[in-house]
């Protein structure tokens, strides 16, 4: 069976483009024939400075988010990343893996580092290795993400190749990437060639799930397009980034294909089409919506719930950490 393991990061402004490309595709597979482990990556969040009650209130939201969303922690494991120390010390060891050029390399990186890259934290460099580390501490095998996540996962497979030929195993399994589906890149609603993002300045460029049903509504007529009807067949969004995001959020929504959406839309214009998005998203959105904040009153709840995710989790990571330091040549304790 599958072993799937994914996370987001508790940094707050959970958004529709969180939802589609990732929460929703979560609940998808824990539906099927999989071990599923979700992660809240408190130790990525503060690779840039996060005010301590605002991540202990943003990774209990999250966790919240996780449940309404439909994630069962019966069923999946549910996990705070601090929580389970081995994700951070196999991170040490990917860490003497990984090559300063290939951590270079990675765009998101130099995004978020910016033109004053000396200045970044060495956490925000080393990302990517800590995120080898929370996926390869379970040897998972399948990594449902949204696309702008696909350079990190090559990067994981690149650490798991190296140890495993540096070391002469086959211990770390090379890992797949999921990346499927219409929601895997949600553009903010201001402007279609930027991904909606939980640090984007103007909250009406995305949809958070805190927002209730009037401003997701509001959002959506206000949200940018262009003057022309939708078309009836695919080939006709490109160039309209703008209408392909609406139409690629409402296939994700519905589960529909983008071809079946535009089927039923084609000729439309927004005028029309905006009011459907709207009642669609709020349909969707708002039970989840209502779900977090009822959860969110039962902290106490909610950090059981964590804490017994952690257990769970560290049966299946102690082993497989110490099964690295044998490899590696550590001395056992007695
Ligand atoms: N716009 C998006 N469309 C589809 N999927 C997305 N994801 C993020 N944005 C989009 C997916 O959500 C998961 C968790 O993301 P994260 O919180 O760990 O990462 P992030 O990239 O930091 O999220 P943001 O919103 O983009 O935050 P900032 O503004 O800090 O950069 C991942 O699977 C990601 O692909």
């Amino acid at each position: 069976t599958p072993r799937v393991f994914s996370g987001i990061q508790p940094t707050g402004n959970l958004h529709l483009g969180n939802y589609l490309g990732a929460l929703k595709r979560f609940v998808d597979w824990q539906a099927r024939d999989a071990e599923t482990i979700y992660c809240m990556v408190d130790l990525h969040a503060i690779t840039v400075w996060q005010d301590p009650a605002d991540l202990q209130k943003s990774t209990r939201e999250l966790c919240a988010g996780f449940i309404a969303a439909g994630l069962d922690p019966e069923n999946s494991i549910l996990i705070n990343q601090s929580q389970v120390p081995e994700h951070a010390q196999l991170a040490w060891v990917f860490n003497c893996v990984a090559r300063m050029g290939w951590m270079q390399r990675m765009t998101q990186f130099k995004d978020k580092a910016g033109k004053n890259a000396q200045n970044a934290s060495l956490g925000l460099f080393a990302y990517p290795a800590l995120m080898a580390a929370d996926i390869l501490v379970y040897h998972a095998t399948h990594v449902p993400v949204g696309e702008d996540q696909k350079q990190h996962l090559e990067l994981t497979r690149d650490i798991a190749t190296k140890f495993n030929h540096d070391y002469g195993v086959d211990f770390f399994p090379i890992t797949e990437p999921v990346i499927e589906g219409a929601g895997t890149r949600v553009m903010s609603l201001r402007d279609g060639s930027k991904k909606m993002s939980k640090s984007d300045v103007s909250d009406a460029s995305r949809i958070n799930l805190t927002d209730d049903a009037d401003t997701i509504a509001k959002k959506i007529r206000k949200a940018k397009t262009d003057p022309d009807a939708l078309p009836s067949e695919v080939a006709g969004l490109s160039d309209r980034a703008e209408a392909k995001n609406l139409v690629n959020i409402f296939a994700a929504l519905n589960n529909q294909s983008v071809e079946e959406v535009l089927a039923d839309v084609g000729g439309k214009q927004f005028s029309e089409f905006k009011p459907m998005l709207a009642e669609l998203a709020v349909a969707k959105m708002s039970p989840i919506t209502t779900e977090m904040a009822r959860l969110m009153e039962h902290q106490d709840e909610i950090d059981k719930i964590l804490a017994r995710g952690a257990e769970r989790a560290r049966a299946i990571t102690a082993p497989i950490l110490r099964q690295t330091y044998d490899i590696i040549g550590m001395v056992p304790p007695v």
